[in-house]
């Protein structure tokens, strides 16, 4: 979907536009959200993440003491730390994002899952997987409504080469009937007979996915690194994960409507995780 200047210049979809985006989402499970963010913002921002990554990647040894570990060779995994400019409430609290995922989960929606994937060149085929099954499993034949999604923030242009992610839609509403349906290997079979499409979306996109979407990172054939944020919303009922640490500073300056959606997280004088370093 692409905004209309008006909607881009208040930070607001109109009524339409809302309509549109959740029904989307609960139709084909993804809706993507064109131009939210200014190319000049996504680059500033991207060489912030860049020395946040090399930092990460030098305290465990470089990209090789990943390799079987993580998310596939060449592909990593990164927790950010809630410091300025990660914590910048247009990212963790985008007054779009959160307009469609609160008309989709609710207004009491939460996050506590703050997360990014790198593919660097040579990054190979993922698993099809779903980062969360249907919620009753085998017990319940017909798909419930969405309770958890992911916030994709491309950090540079998602094209064929580069690894953009392969989605199938429509497959957050496929159910299981044998526990072992949602194994790597069944997925993979699975996933023979049913179309798929890539997320080649320009960088300043969003991409706001409910959590049960079949997907795989895709090989990164390309010279350049492919790296998106991943933030994790859900319902406000529903049990969050481990709990963020938060810095006061950064609890402080945050507005209103992004301490509402952190409520529960661990507020911290400072930050004491490995992935604490903040960038120079
Ligand atoms: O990096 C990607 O394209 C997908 C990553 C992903 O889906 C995951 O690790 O769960």
């Amino acid at each position: 979907m692409q905004l209309m200047p008006e909607e881009r210049t208040v930070g607001k979809l109109s009524d339409v536009s809302l309509k549109k985006a959740l029904r989307t989402l609960r139709d084909a499970g993804l809706v993507v959200i064109e131009d939210v963010f200014d190319r000049s913002w996504v680059t500033e921002f991207r060489a912030a993440y860049d020395e946040q990554l090399e930092r990460y990647l030098e305290s465990k040894g470089g990209i090789d003491a990943f390799t079987g570990k993580t998310f596939g060779q060449n592909h990593i995994g990164m927790h950010l730390p809630m410091v300025v400019p990660f914590s910048d409430p247009q990212v963790i609290a985008n007054p779009i994002a959160v307009q469609v995922m609160a008309a989709a989960l609710g207004d009491d929606l939460r996050c506590s899952f703050y997360h990014s994937n790198t593919a660097y060149p040579g990054s190979k085929y993922q698993h099809v997987h779903r980062d969360t099954g249907p919620v009753f499993r085998t017990e319940f034949q017909v798909p419930t409504p969405v309770t958890h999604v992911v916030l994709n923030i491309p950090l540079c242009d998602f094209t064929l080469e580069n690894g953009s992610t392969e989605v199938w839609p429509g497959s957050h509403l496929i159910v299981d009937t044998d526990p072992t349906d949602g194994s790597a290997d069944e997925l993979e079979a699975r996933v023979e007979h049913l179309a798929s499409t890539r997320t080649n979306i320009p960088a300043g996109s969003i991409v706001v996915r409910d959590l049960r979407m079949w997907h795989r990172g895709m090989p990164n054939n390309s010279q350049e690194v492919r790296t998106m944020l991943a933030i994790v919303y859900q319902r406000g009922w529903a049990a969050p994960p481990k709990p963020l640490e938060i810095p006061r500073a950064t609890w402080k300056a945050w507005p209103e409507e992004a301490r509402e959606i952190f409520r529960g997280n661990t507020i911290v004088e400072s930050l004491a995780t490995e992935n604490a370093a903040v960038p120079a």
